[in-house]
């Protein structure tokens, strides 16, 4: 499966080319002066925010890399070539670390964004450099600097918008496809969802949002069941968390019972989610006759608490219009403007494969 979300490794810049020793050699000047010159600078090391990007599976196989080395500067003044930048592509939301220390580096959130990691080390200086006044023949010259290696953990923290969460079938990939480009894969059985998927919805022409389908959770998520909470970091840096219920499954109690687990997980996982704001969606209304009111008696119990609500048919698109519209309404309540997806365009992303 193509997505890779943590991967530790190793850079280096490039070594600083040596300065050179060399003398002026010309016909009737038996005694040039020296000539030699400097090394050329060691490659850096670049960490570029790129949104064609979409995880660190470029790094999977490869864990080592390293900038190129400056040339040694040469006789008749020619200073060695600087040593080629490596240039590593990261996915927008990478979080850049010390891998020994644990020390933090840098967050890159912006497309095009780009961190000079490791500098490279300096070419040396050739000769010419040292001549002086007592000694015209300055046999030495300085060596190049060399590079710097560092261990690194990458961990990206996708950028979204607003969280998809909910047990596993309740409809989260459905939604994303219905309200979105994306299309991630949509199954009559649970954890069809493997890996986060991406989306971005144009709600008018000044606002679009990043919305991110998760995996689905279940009970005992927190000690490592099912998918556990491995994929829960990816919606930390979103404004709103959408909870999706399954309204059709089982009788009111039971539909509240599937909210309490969920909620529970993410208590659970980080007191950041758990804080988030929430809207709870009804999903699969299409599929009841609902002549007891079961959408209107849940949605009771969950204002009684403070959670607003929406029911709806991601399959149907009904109740779509009414979530768009509440989304705008609380555009600054979610604090949604802070990212902008036209830097963090994941439109592009690629559909989630089988298997
Ligand atoms: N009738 C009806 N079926 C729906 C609706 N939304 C989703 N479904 C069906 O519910 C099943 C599960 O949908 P998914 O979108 O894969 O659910 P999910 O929450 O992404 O599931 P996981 O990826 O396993 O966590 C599919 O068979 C969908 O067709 C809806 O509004 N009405
Ligand atoms: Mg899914």
């Amino acid at each position: 499966m193509d997505f890779l979300d943590e991967v530790v490794i190793t850079v280096r810049s490039g070594d600083g080319g040596g300065g050179c020793v060399s003398f002026r050699r010309e016909k009737y000047i038996p005694k040039g002066g020296p000539d030699g010159g400097d090394g050329g600078d060691g490659g850096d090391v670049i960490l570029s925010a790129d949104k064609t990007c979409h995880s660190l599976s470029a790094y999977r196989s490869r864990r080592s890399f390293k900038a190129g080395s400056g040339s040694p500067g040469g006789g008749n003044q020619c200073t060695g070539r600087n040593g080629e930048d490596l240039i590593l592509p990261v996915p927008l939301g990478t979080i850049v670390e010390n891998a020994l220390t644990g020390d933090f580096i840098v967050d890159l959130v912006r497309a095009g964004e780009r961190f000079l990691l490791l500098p490279g080390g300096q070419g040396g200086k050739g000769n010419r450099h040292f001549a002086t006044a007592t000694n015209r023949t300055p046999r030495m010259a300085q060596p190049g600097i060399p590079g710097v290696e560092l261990k690194i953990r990458l961990s990206l923290k996708l950028l979204a918008h607003i969280g998809l969460v909910g047990l596993p079938n309740a409809g989260k990939s459905t939604l994303l496809a219905a309200l979105t480009m994306a299309r991630p894969k949509i199954g009559d059985y649970p954890f069809t969802t493997l890996i986060p998927n991406l989306g971005v919805l144009d709600l008018d022409d000044d606002h679009s949002v990043i919305l991110a389908d998760v995996p689905g959770l279940i009970e005992g998520a927190s000690e490592g069941r099912g998918l556990g909470l491995r994929f829960l970091k990816h919606i930390e840096r979103t404004g709103v968390l959408f909870h999706l219920l399954d309204a059709a499954d089982g009788t009111v109690e039971d539909v509240l019972e599937d909210y309490r687990r969920i909620r529970n997980e993410l208590e659970a996982y980080s007191p950041v989610l758990a804080e988030k704001p929430q809207v709870v969606l009804m999903n699969k209304v299409d599929l009841l006759d609902d002549g007891n009111g079961k959408v209107a008696r849940i949605g009771r119990t969950l204002e009684e608490k403070g959670v607003p609500w929406i029911g709806l048919s991601a399959l149907k698109g009904q109740g779509v219009q009414d979530l768009k519209r509440l989304i705008l309404l609380n555009w600054d309540v979610w604090g949604l403007e802070c990212l902008d997806p036209r830097e963090a365009d994941p439109s592009c992303a690629k559909p989630e494969v089988d298997g």
